[in-house]
């Protein structure tokens, strides 16, 4: 199966159709065009804004973000010198090889390093790798975590996530299954670590509102489902999912945000955000997510 690479970015083919584009700028992957079983035509899956910067001038406004180490405004004191969100999706990657190419699917490996500009905020040993995996109907991204210091050395604290803008029609949308979950609303305090602790109450969560709730060891596998399409989220190691979406009011601030944008997406975020994982030196840890494109009936059937 074709992988191309070229002026940044990583290209994957499937024979039957279905794409992946990976920026080597932030491991962003900026587009995932599949078929479901039910719709043979490919389709794109993620929503990138219009306005978004695709330049490696800034992290992009949409695809699936890498975020690491830090999810939201630093909490941790060895996070204390990082922007929003940390640096992986701000930081250019390395295609490190094929992992994977037969008639099924293809896999590439995407790695990280420490470089100076890393080291000037975060100062620690780590290792990144980023595994994408592209088959007929299906996505999956595996995030890996080394701490990369001697064993007994220091121990590495982080958060990760992917940070998925869904395409979907924002007010016709709905997640499942959150209810008697926990969650922060951080509409509410913008500091999640200051919100008080909710229980989900709905069968499914909307984003007709301004949503932008972290859910707290949420089950690890979801739907996402809008009338004519959908899509399943099943993930490994991210005990935690943030739903987001900014509608109007909030979505206008946001400079790289096209017109409408918040619209056509929804972000179902998998990720470890609720503490910190702990490494010790020579440890490494997964997180997982395999996203698969169907339409809304076979998932309601479920
Ligand atoms: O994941 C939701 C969130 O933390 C929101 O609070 C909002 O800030 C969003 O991420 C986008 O963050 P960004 O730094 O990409 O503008």
């Amino acid at each position: 199966m074709p992988v191309e690479q070229s002026q940044g970015k990583v290209v994957l083919k499937h024979p039957k159709g279905s794409s992946a584009e990976i920026l080597l700028y932030g491991a962003s992957i900026i587009s995932w065009k599949s078929s479901s079983s039910t719709d043979l035509a490919p389709k794109e899956r993620l929503f990138v804004s219009g306005k978004a910067a695709l330049d490696g001038s800034k992290p992009v406004r949409g695809g699936i973000p890498v975020v690491f180490p830090c999810f939201g405004a630093p909490s941790h004191p060895d996070h204390a010198k990082l922007p929003q969100h940390g640096f992986a999706r701000s930081e250019v990657w390395s295609f490190s090889d094929v992992v994977m190419d037969n008639d099924a699917g293809v896999s590439v490996r995407l790695t990280l390093l420490p470089n100076d500009s890393i080291k000037a905020k975060f100062d620690k040993p780590f290792e990144l790798a980023y595994v994408v995996t592209l088959s007929e109907h299906q996505l999956s991204t595996d995030l890996h975590v080394k701490n990369s210091g001697t064993p007994g050395a220091a121990t590495l604290q982080f958060q990760a996530l992917l940070h998925n803008y869904i395409r979907a029609p924002a007010n016709d949308v709905l997640v499942t299954p959150l209810q008697g979950v926990t969650y922060y609303d951080k509409t509410e305090a913008t500091d999640e670590l200051k919100a008080q602790p909710k229980t989900e109450t709905r069968p499914g969560v909307d984003v007709k509102k301004f949503t932008d709730s972290v859910y707290e060891n949420a089950g690890g596998k979801y739907q996402v489902v809008w009338p004519g399409g959908g899509l399943e989220l099943k993930t490994k190691g991210f005990k935690d999912v943030v739903v987001w979406n900014p509608q109007a009011e909030a979505g206008a601030k946001i400079g790289d945000m096209e017109a409408g944008g918040w619209e056509k997406y929804i972000c179902v975020e998998p990720g470890f955000v609720r503490g910190f994982v702990t490494l010790a030196g020579g440890e490494t840890w997964i997180g997982q997510q395999v996203l698969t494109a169907t339409d809304s009936s076979v998932l309601a059937a479920k």
